[in-house]
């Protein structure tokens, strides 16, 4: 899988791109990330990509021309027909069921804002799904594109060791994950359950399953309704 990031501050991703997970698919050339600064599409001297949004108003508003030509440069670089996605608070909410889907496309593009927002032609030219990662606003895209390059990344065949887990975990399966523990047996006077020591592989599953539906209704119970 592609994904190419358009960003103002490229720098931001370079750690995030070379550890952990992440990393590892990258390193295993399973992912392929690159980032555009679109400040290099800028057309004046002063390499500008925002300016005073026409009808007065506080902030400042990207212009069209340097996200436009540098999605346009990926496309004359192969990435014709790549799924555009825009990152905004004013974008669809962002579901493990959303990232399952971007998981299966050879190629996408996320676009990174800043500052108060997009001039609105940047939505109608570039076709771009608009997505959020949550109520709350977030001063640029990119840790939202982190987000969801972490999210759809895991879900990209041979990343993660274990495919199994990808299927048991939360959201998933539309409840959340029922309680894990591992060595010490007694930490500060506090024990493992005994069934998880019993060996009784039947018993375990069925003490797993209640306590993911349990702690489901409690915390969640907007899944259950879906699940
Ligand atoms: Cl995708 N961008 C920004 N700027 N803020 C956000 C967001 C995205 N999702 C939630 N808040």
């Amino acid at each position: 899988m592609r994904i190419d990031v358009l960003t103002l501050f490229p720098e931001v991703f370079a750690p995030f791109l070379s550890t952990s997970i992440v990393g590892r698919a990258v390193e295993r050339g399973l992912v392929c990330i690159r980032c555009v600064n679109f400040r290099d599409f800028a057309h004046d001297a002063h390499r500008s990509v925002d300016d005073k949004p026409y009808g007065g108003g506080p902030g400042m508003v990207l212009m069209c021309p340097p996200i436009v030509e540098a999605l346009e440069s990926l496309d004359a670089d192969g990435g014709e027909g790549s799924l555009r996605i825009l990152l905004t608070p004013q974008g669809e909410r962002l579901s493990q069921a959303m990232v399952g889907e971007f998981a299966k496309l050879a190629r996408i593009v996320l676009i990174c804002g800043h500052y108060e927002g997009f001039d609105e032609r940047i939505r109608t030219v570039t076709g771009a799904r608009e997505v959020s990662i949550g109520d709350y606003v977030l001063s640029g895209g990119e840790p939202a594109a982190m987000v969801l390059i972490d999210a759809v990344v895991r879900l990209v065949p041979g990343v993660l060791g274990d495919q199994q887990s990808v299927v048991e975990e939360s959201f998933a399966a539309g409840t959340l994950e029922y309680p894990q523990y591992t060595r010490p047996r007694e930490f500060r006077g506090l024990q493992v359950p005994d069934v998880l020591l019993s060996g009784d592989h039947g018993r375990i599953a069925a003490w797993r399953r209640e306590q993911s539906v349990d702690r489901t209704r409690r915390r969640r119970p907007d899944l259950l309704g879906e699940a």
